[in-house]
């Protein structure tokens, strides 16, 4: 019987891989008109837009250090008295008077002596011209995810030309390949292009040089220095260089490996020498042979990608292109692209974010400006964390290392920002960073006043250590929790109604309670936030045991943080007092943090909470940047209500909008997400949404199908992560588990929450659950009751009755189930 179980569960194992193999493109019958129809390839540091036009093919780029600016952070001196004067116009309930004082100590426009952070900017474009190909037949360019390699092919006369293209990871350069399927029929010329103001072109031998100079804006000057690259290497026919061109003639196959380097060091040192480091890579590079760069290419991508295989169900759908696919989404049943869309998040990561580059910015690694939307930086009040939301449970946990690597630069500059703004110990930012770390406010009072950059961030820190159970690591960044909890302890002001400790000024991230009046005291994602600082520095002190001290009086303070409120509208109240607005569409929804991505709400502990949080989302409708789509497929997840999840997702997967700004989302041809314009955000929200769809391990469980939509009724997945090292692999039919395998890394106690009527077999002791889950990573911290407004009707929801039940792993095993 076993036995027999084993082989089905292979079986359907395969045949997902196989299944999704198939369906793993993105693909076209024409060339990209635009930037939101190229396709992106990636490797963490240089990045690339292939738009597949036979004439003229452009290849944009970048290359994640090329910044603008230099050194330096941007914390204004001498604001401490006024950063007290507005506590103290807070406290007195003057809060137009506070918010007119933090406007005009931060000003709207970076002041002439301080700089508001720095556009990442692009590279420049290479250019292929083929004369001759405007007229062409049997068009097709792809994106494969499955391996990471973008191709365009297309026939002039009854000449099949094709090209390949791949950003590799081992090797560290683009790689191109043209060819044709008659000798002698590559004649084609090579360009460069920059709108950097400081940029030269040169072609020397087989080489074509791009370089530059990054720009100067607000009070830095641009001294980024990179040196681009482009080595063309014929088999067959000729090749003649121009001052700034290099021409091929009736070439049998081309390849070109593209190299681009910077100055770039470290935040604080831009002292490498450009010109060797891209000279060097290409060297590495050119003595490889194309196959060979392509194999190992493809291996190092697929070790990350191959761990994930998630298999919806078959429609024929997958026989049009994808941009019509999406466009018929909503009302065609599609699977295979929602499928497609949740594994794109996961290319997106592995392509954006590799150990030891910088973290996927606003638009991940790719941007075609010098002054990109927001500058395409990371904006910390929600965009960059989002970005790192698939990276743990979709199997990714390495591709974090960069925002890990980019907090320990922070908690350095941001001690700055801790002393000098708020004579604090510890570190803190507010709600933007760059490359060169600042910490200071951005944007003005109105959208910068928000000192919790770090306390959100440091959330990543603590989760990866849940699901890793990498003890090594903790020890690492310890001081970095550390010095978010001093910051706090310090900065927490005893509020004069109820004497709860809250942070003041602060706001709920970019929304106002009065028309232009969001300065705060105690919001409540302030607070969820700083219970979470809280607690990791508690937890963190008793696994490595330091610190006993120092976490009883953050443990003092965690107990003087105010409840959640339900508000008069059985809203989650979004600020201290009751100033929710019911109609109120705004964008972000911060005081939902407690849903998700934290645990501190939820159905079965919490209903009535869980059921004020619902109003509040219900309250601030569907429709909204992608981003805001993003979170909500997560918070629907964990309101269990798949079917809404599934909505959102709809809404998410359609057209983008034709404007180029704007608060309601979609989704661009080449399967990017839309705020509009382009951002990342959405995309790997949305893929952790599906996951948390799947799979959710924030309530001392692992919940097994928490949220399945009704049109998903069919499917498999596996490699799913969830807290304690645990990797799942299942099926369903109908709506209902099937197979269930739990692999276990890290041993101990395994407590599944499943549908009540199921009834797991498989070769160990499950038994029902009892008390709370001993394994520690499952600890479920406690908040306090909260607090309900005397208006508030709230009747909370029934859900579909779950059953607990444990059983004991061992580390390095596997335990397989079937549903009896
Ligand atoms: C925040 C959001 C915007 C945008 C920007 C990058 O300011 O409110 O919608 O996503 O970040």
């Amino acid at each position: 019987m076993k036995r027999a179980l084993l082989v089905s569960f292979v079986f359907l194992l395969l045949s997902a891989r196989g299944f999704s193999q198939q369906n793993l493109k993105l693909w076209y019958d024409k060339p990209a008109d635009n930037w939101n129809e190229a396709l992106p390839i990636g490797n963490g540091r240089l990045g690339a837009m292939v738009f597949g036009q036979p004439a003229k093919e452009q290849l944009q780029l970048n290359e994640e250090t090329i910044w603008a600016g230099e050194p330096g952070n941007n914390v204004p001196k001498n604001v401490y008295p006024q950063i007290e004067e507005i506590r103290k116009l807070l406290f007195a309930g003057k809060n137009k008077e506070a918010q007119e004082l933090s406007n005009q100590i931060f000003p709207r426009q970076a002041p002439d002596n301080l700089n508001y952070g720095m556009p990442y900017q692009t590279a420049g474009s290479l250019w292929f011209e083929f004369k001759g190909h405007d007229q062409y037949t049997d068009y097709y360019r792809d994106l494969n995810i499955g391996n990471a390699l973008t191709s365009v092919s297309y026939k002039v006369g009854n000449i099949s030309y094709k090209r390949e293209v791949f950003t590799s990871i081992p090797d560290n350069a683009i790689f191109i390949k043209l060819s044709a399927s008659k000798k002698g029929s590559l004649s084609f010329s090579i360009k460069a292009s920059s709108p950097q103001v400081k940029s030269n072109f040169k072609a020397v031998g087989n080489k074509l040089y791009f370089e530059g100079t990054s720009g100067s804006v607000d009070n830095k000057i641009g001294k980024v220095k990179y040196v681009g690259i482009a080595q063309c290497t014929l088999n067959g026919g000729k090749l003649s260089t121009s001052a700034e061109q290099l021409e091929v003639s009736n070439a049998d196959e081309v390849i070109i490996r593209v190299a681009i380097a910077t100055n770039f060091k470290s935040y604080r040192d831009i002292s490498a020498n450009a010109m060797e480091k891209a000279e060097d890579i290409l060297q590495r590079a050119s003595v490889i042979s194309y196959d060979l760069a392509k194999q190992k290419h493809v291996q190092a991508y697929q070790n990350y990608y191959n761990r994930v295989q998630l298999n919806l169900g078959k429609s024929a759908q997958s026989a049009k292109t994808t941009d019509q696919r999406i466009k018929e989404f909503a009302t065609h049943h599609d699977p295979e692209l929602l499928a497609l869309y949740f594994q794109f998040g996961r290319y997106l990561l592995i392509s954006s974010s590799q150990p030891g580059t910088q973290p996927a910015n606003l638009q991940g690694i790719w941007n075609d400006k010098l002054s990109p939307p927001w500058d395409s930086k990371y904006t910390v009040n929600i965009n960059t964390e989002m970005n790192y939301w698939p990276a743990e449970i979709t199997n990714l946990s390495e591709l974090h290392q960069p925002l890990f690597s980019m907090l320990q630069d922070l908690a350095e500059t941001g001690k700055e920002s801790a002393r000098e703004m708020y004579r604090a110990r510890g570190w803190n930012m507010h709600h933007n960073t760059d490359l060169w770390r600042i910490t200071g406010v951005v944007d003005g009072g109105f959208y910068g006043m928000w000192p919790m950059g770090g306390a959100w961030l440091t959330q990543h820190l603590w989760q990866h250590y849940l699901y890793t159970g990498n003890k090594d690591f903790l020890n690492d960044y310890y001081p970095i929790l550390k010095g978010a909890a001093l910051f706090y302890l310090d900065v927490l002001q005893e509020e004069p109604t109820h004497k709860w400790l809250v942070v003041a000024p602060s706001m709920s991230p970019e929304n106002s309670y009065e028309p232009g009046v969001g300065i705060s005291a105690g919001t409540t994602m302030d607070n969820q936030l700083v219970f979470d600082v809280f607690n990791n520095l508690i937890d963190a002190a008793r696994v490595l045991k330091v610190d006993a001290n120092f976490a009883d009086s953050v443990s003092n303070a965690l107990k003087r943080l105010p409840p959640m409120q339900i508000g008069k509208y059985g809203q989650l109240q979004e600020w201290l007092q009751d100033k929710d607005k019911p109609n109120d569409h705004h964008r972000h929804i911060s005081h939902l943090y407690g849903l998700y991505p934290s645990g501190q709400i939820s159905p079965f502990k919490q209903p009535e909470l869980t059921k004020a949080a619902e109003n509040t989302l219900i309250s601030r409708g569907d429709k909204s940047t992608g981003w805001s789509m993003g979170w909500k497929v997560n918070w629907w997840a964990r309101l269990l209500d798949g079917n809404r999840a599934y909505k959102l997702i709809k809404d998410q997967l359609s057209p983008a909008p034709t404007e180029t700004k704007g608060q309601s989302g979609g989704t661009y041809p080449n399967l990017l997400d839309a705020h509009p314009p382009f951002q990342i955000d959405g995309n790997f929200g949305c893929t952790s949404g599906i996951a948390e769809m799947l799979v959710q391990s924030y309530d001392g469980d692992i919940f097994i199908l928490p949220a399945l939509p009704d049109e998903l009724a069919n499917g498999s997945v596996s490699g799913l992560k969830t807290r304690g090292g645990f990797e799942v692999a299942m099926s369903w039919e109908n709506g209902e588990l099937k197979t269930l395998k739990v692999k276990s890394t890290l041993g101990g106690n395994c407590r599944l929450r499943l549908t009540a009527n199921l009834n797991l077999q498989g070769a160990v002791n499950l038994h029902p659950a009892q008390g709370e889950n001993k394994n520690p990573f499952f600890k479920v911290n406690k908040i306090k009751s909260p607090l309900k407004s005397e208006e508030a009707e709230i009747i909370a929801n029934t859900y579909k009755a779950t059953k607990l039940l444990d059983f004991e792993t061992v580390a390095g095993k596997e335990y397989i189930f079937n549903v009896k």
